[in-house]
């Protein structure tokens, strides 16, 4: 597929630090338009989906969820842009904007590939509700939601269909899980590759396994890329920097085998914080692996 469409969600109200709505445009300046042009891609950047912004932030409602309408109204939106970009036969790239984004995302690219396969690369497993969250924060329950689980007006957005099935699913770089995430994961069988696994068998053969997973029987796959799973030395702008993540390197490695795989049908990448970063390197970062992702070779 030669032709990109490029969507920005500047959302930043799925967790608690602001500037993370930057993201999209740090991106965009790090050039990820032209990067993708130089590869051959026809990219049309349809710019950025509208937020709505409550006069307040991080009000929690009585389910635990902070600044819930806002959050549905832009992942409707976002749903909406991602479902024409599929059936126009673009590839969906997605920047975020926090993470609560892939309910949107995913919601979108569902409505034509009945049976995703999802690949979650991040240091979390985004596997809260309400019910089980810390924080309360939505960017910690997308990936919950696209199964289905939590508030109706989430698992509502795109259908009420869960969007994703557990099986289809494989996650990658986790390692901080909190205790309902942990049983959530037990409960469904989903496959995780934690650090252990990939410190143990190295990216190749975790991202070898993984892509057999994901592909077997599946119509798409759809790469839900965090910028947090990388370790903070090679990513520090994001809002929850975990320490001891897979590196620069070890990561352009998995892009590069998604790459040569030729499977991956839609794409995002989220949690880029501006105000968080050095000099936007975790923005170059992103545009880098974008590039690996899509193929971009040294020889
Ligand atoms: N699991 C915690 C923390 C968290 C999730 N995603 C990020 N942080 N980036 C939560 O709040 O759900
Ligand atoms: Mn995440
Ligand atoms: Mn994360």
């Amino acid at each position: 597929m030669k032709k990109i469409a490029l969507i920005g969600v500047p959302m930043d109200l799925g967790q608690m630090r602001r500037g993370v709505d930057m993201g999209p445009s740090v991106i965009r300046y790090a050039g990820v338009v032209e990067r993708l042009e130089a590869l051959g891609y026809e990219v049309e950047d349809r710019g950025d989906i509208t937020i709505d912004r409550p006069g307040r932030v991080d009000v929690k409602n009585g389910d635990n969820l902070k600044d819930l309408q806002e959050v549905v109204k832009a992942n409707e939106r976002l749903s909406d842009e991602v479902a024409r970009a599929v059936s126009e036969g673009k590839f969906p790239l997605v920047l975020g904007g926090d993470h609560s984004i892939a309910i949107g995302t995913l919601a979108g690219t569902s409505q034509k590939r009945k049976n995703l396969g999802v690949i979650w690369y991040d240091a979390h497993g985004d596997l809260n509700t309400g019910e089980t969250s810390p924080s309360g924060n939505i960017h910690g329950m997308p990936l919950s939601v696209s199964l289905g689980l939590g508030h109706e007006s989430l698992t509502g957005i795109g259908g009420t269909d869960a969007k994703v099935k557990p099986e289809n699913v494989v996650l990658i770089g986790a390692r901080s899980l909190d205790q309902g995430e942990r049983d959530l994961i037990k409960e469904k069988g989903i496959r995780v590759y934690t650090m252990h696994e990939i410190d143990r068998l190295g990216m190749s053969r975790v991202m070898q396994e993984a892509m057999e997973y994901v592909n077997d029987g599946t119509d798409g796959v759809h790469l839900s890329l965090d910028l947090d799973a990388l370790d903070p030395h090679d990513a520090p702008g994001v809002g929850t920097p975990v320490v001891g993540g897979p590196t620069y390197r070890e990561t352009h490695l998995a892009m590069e085998m998604l790459a040569e795989s030729g499977m991956i049908t839609s794409a995002e990448f989220v949690e880029v914080n501006p105000i968080l970063d050095v000099k936007n390197q975790t923005a170059e970062a992103a545009v880098a692996l974008i590039g690996s992702l899509f193929g971009e070779k040294l020889l």
